[in-house]
C-alpha cells in the first residue's frame, strides 16, 4: 500500500514519485505554487533573503498540574494554520503595504489587518494562491479521513491514517515554507500573522469555555481550562461521566466554531479520563472517543519509549502509569515502584533491563565533554579492535561499580563483557541518574513534591541490604576461589560438591541442581526460539546479535548461567549412587 499512498501524494502535490523519498517538504510547496502560478500567468520570483529575527510562535497555556480522576474534554482546531491562511486569505499575492493601499485608493472594507499588524487584501478582491493550494490539500485529507472512517479492516485503516497524516503535514508545511528564513521564498508577514492569529484564538477559546460553562449560566459546575497547546484546550467541565463530558465538549466546539471566520473549525477530539498532567508537553491519560470503552493509554513526552534510556526506566514508568490510569490505583503504583527500586539495589534486576544504548554519531574530538558510550568505544578499540563500534553504530553499555570518585563516563562497560566476567553493576547510578527524575515527575502530581521524594527515594526499601550491593553483584558467587558446599555453602577443604555433613543428602542435592539445570535449559531454548522466530530464520547457527534487543541480553545471561551451572554439576563427578 506504500505505492498507493505515494501515488496519492504525488498527484496532489505534483512532484515525481522519487522526490517523495529523496526530497523534503519545500519542493512539494514550490511545485504546488508553480502549478497555481501558471494558471494565473504569474512567475515565481527568485530572491535572496538574509535571515532576520525569529518571529513569535504558538502559545502553551500554563498547565494546572495534577492527577485528575474525572473526565477532561479536549477541543482542537481542525487544521488550524491552514484554515487561518484560508479564512484570512494570507498569501504572497495578497500582501499589501500602506503604500499600495494609498496608491490604489483601497477602502478599509477591502483589506484586513492581522494581529501582527500586517495587511492583506480580502478574497472578494483577489484570492490568494496559498489558500487555493490549501483547499486542494485539505480536500484530499478530508477524503482520506472519510475513507478512514468507512474502512473496517484494521490494517487498511492504518494505511489511510498514514495518508491523512501525510496530507496534514504537507498542508502545515505550506505555513512552514513561508516561515523558513533560509528557504526559497520566506515571507514572515504571512507566517507571523498565522501564529499571531493562533495565539489570539487559543486565548479566546479558553475565555469562551470559562465564561459560558458556569453555574451562573445554569450549568452544574464552573468549567476550567487546565491546559492547552497551540490550538487545543483541555477542559474540566466538572461532570463525572465520560458521556457528559463528550456532550459538553461537542456542544462547546460547535458553539465556539461559530465565533470564527470559515473554514476555521473547533472540534471535540477526545476525553481523557483519568488524566495525569505533569508539565508543559508532558501528560498521560486514558483516551476515550466513545463512552463505552477507552481507545488507548496516551502518553506525551514521557520516558516510555526513548531508546537511550534503559528498558528498566521505560518498563517501570509504563507499569506505574498503567496502574495509576487503568487500575486507578496510585497507592499500588507507589508500592510497585518501591519494590522495583529495592530489587534494583539488591541486584535482582536482569542485566537486559539495564542496558543503555547511544549512537556513536561523532568522532571523539567532536564531542564536548566525555561521554560514557564514546569512552567505552575507545576502550573496546584497545582491548579488541575487531569488535570496536564504528561511527553510526549504537553502542550498548551498562554502568559498573567503581570507587566513589570515578566519573560515570569511566564506568561504562560492554554488557556481554560484564556478564562474562561477573562485573558488579553500579545500581545506585541507575536509581539516581536513570529512574529518579522520570519517577518523581509522574508521582509529584499525585503525592506532592516533597512527599514523592521522601516516599520513593528515601524509604526503608532503599536502605535494606545496601551492604550486599556495595560489595559485588549477584553473579560473583561463582567467582570465589575457594569452592563452597552446594548444600549448605560451607567452605570446602577438598574437591567435590558437598561437605561431610551434607554427604548423606548428596543425591537429593544433586537432583535439585539437575532440576534447576532443566529450568535454565528450557528458558534458554524458549529465548532462542523467540530470537529465531523474530529473525525469521530456521538455521540453527545464524542467530541475531542485535544489541538493541533485550532478548539478546536475556539469552546471553541464561547462556552464561547455564555454563556456570554445568560446571557446578560437574563437581559432583560420576555419582556412585
Ligand atoms: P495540530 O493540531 O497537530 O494539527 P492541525 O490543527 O493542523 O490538524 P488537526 O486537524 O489534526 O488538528 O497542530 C496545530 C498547528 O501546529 C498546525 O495547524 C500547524 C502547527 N504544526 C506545524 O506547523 N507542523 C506540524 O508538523 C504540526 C503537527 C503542527
Ligand atoms: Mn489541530
Ligand atoms: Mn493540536
Amino acid at each position: 500500500m506504500c505505492v498507493i499512498n505515494y501515488m496519492e501524494m504525488a498527484r496532489v502535490t505534483g512532484v515525481p514519485l522519487p522526490y517523495l523519498l529523496s526530497r523534503g517538504q519545500q519542493i512539494k510547496v514550490i511545485s504546488q505554487l508553480l502549478r497555481k502560478a501558471k494558471e494565473q500567468d504569474l512567475v515565481l520570483p527568485t530572491q535572496r533573503v538574509d535571515p532576520g529575527d525569529e518571529y513569535e510562535g504558538a502559545t502553551v497555556i500554563e498547565p494546572n498540574k495534577g492527577y485528575y480522576n474525572m473526565p477532561i474534554a479536549t477541543l482542537d482546531f481542525s487544521s488550524l494554520y491552514p484554515s487561518i491562511m484560508m479564512a484570512h486569505n494570507l498569501c504572497y499575492t495578497t500582501l499589501l503595504t500602506q503604500n499600495t493601499i494609498q496608491k490604489e485608493g483601497l477602502t478599509p472594507d477591502q483589506f484586513i489587518k492581522t494581529p501582527s499588524g500586517n495587511l492583506f487584501i480580502k478574497s472578494t478582491m483577489r484570492k490568494g494562491l496559498l489558500p487555493e493550494i490549501l483547499e486542494h490539500l485539505l480536500g484530499a485529507r478530508k477524503q482520506a479521513k472519510s475513507d478512514l472512517k468507512k474502512e473496517t479492516d484494521p490494517f487498511k485503516k492504518q494505511v489511510l491514517d498514514g495518508r491523512q497524516l501525510a496530507l496534514k503535514i504537507s498542508a502545515n508545511s505550506v505555513y512552514g515554507f513561508t516561515g523558513a528564513q533560509v528557504g526559497k521564498l520566506p515571507c514572515l508577514e504571512i507566517s507571523q500573522s498565522v501564529t499571531a492569529f493562533g495565539r489570539m484564538m487559543i486565548e479566546q477559546t479558553k475565555c469562551y469555555v470559562e465564561e459560558t460553562y458556569t453555574i451562573a449560566n445554569g450549568y452544574k459546575h464552573d468549567a476550567k481550562v487546565i491546559y492547552g497547546d497551540t490550538d487545543s484546550v483541555m477542559c474540566k467541565f466538572g461532570v463525572e461521566s465520560v458521556e457528559d463530558a463528550m456532550k459538553l465538549g461537542q456542544e462547546a466546539a460547535e458553539f465556539i466554531s461559530e465565533k470564527f471566520v470559515k473554514p476555521i473549525k473547533l472540534e471535540f477530539e477526545k476525553v481523557y479520563f483519568p488524566y495525569l498532567l505533569i508539565n508543559k508537553k508532558r501528560y498521560a491519560g486514558l483516551y476515550w472517543t466513545n463512552p463505552v470503552k477507552y481507545d488507548k493509554m496516551d502518553c506525551k513526552g514521557i520516558e516510555t519509549v526513548r531508546r537511550d534510556n534503559s528498558p528498566l526506566v521505560a518498563n517501570l514508568i509504563n507499569m506505574c502509569l498503567q496502574m495509576i490510569l487503568i487500575d486507578r490505583d496510585p497507592d499500588g503504583a507507589t508500592e510497585y515502584a518501591k519494590q522495583t527500586i529495592s530489587d534494583l539495589l539488591c541486584n535482582r534486576i536482569d542485566i537486559s533491563q539495564l542496558v543503555i544504548t547511544k549512537e556513536l554519531s561523532k568522532t571523539d574530538d567532536e564531542y564536548v565533554g566525555k561521554q560514557a558510550h564514546v569512552e567505552l568505544a575507545n576502550r573496546i578499540k584497545k582491548r579488541d579492535p575487531g569488535s570496536a563500534p564504528q561511527l553510526g553504530d549504537r553502542v550498548p553499555y551498562v554502568i559498573i561499580a567503581a570507587s566513589k570518585k570515578t566519573p560515570a563516563f569511566m564506568k561504562s562497560e560492554d554488557p556481554i563483557y560484564v556478564l562474562e566476567n561477573n562485573i558488579p553493576i553500579d545500581t545506585s547510578y541507575y536509581l539516581d541518574n536513570q529512574l529518579s527524575k522520570p519517577l518523581l515527575r509522574i508521582f509529584e502530581p499525585i503525592l506532592g513534591e516533597k512527599k514523592a521524594e521522601s516516599v520513593l527515594l528515601k524509604g526503608d526499601h532503599t536502605r535494606t541490604k545496601t551492604f550486599v550491593t556495595s560489595k559485588v553483584g549477584g553473579l560473583s558467587a561463582f567467582t570465589k576461589k575457594r569452592e563452597t558446599c552446594v548444600g549448605c555453602r560451607a567452605v570446602l577443604d577438598r574437591e567435590g560438591a558437598v561437605c561431610n555433613y551434607c554427604k548423606s543428602r548428596e543425591s537429593q542435592i544433586y537432583q535439585k541442581e539437575i532440576s534447576h539445570l532443566n529450568v535454565l535449559e528450557e528458558k534458554f531454548s524458549r529465548l532462542w526460539t523467540q530470537c529465531q522466530r523474530c529473525q525469521g530464520s530456521l538455521h540453527e547457527d545464524v542467530l541475531c546479535t542485535s544489541r538493541d534487543c533485550p532478548i539478546f541480553y536475556m539469552r546471553k545471561k541464561v547462556q552464561k548461567d547455564l555454563e556456570d551451572h554445568g560446571k557446578l554439576i560437574a563437581r559432583f563427578g560420576d555419582p556412585e549412587w
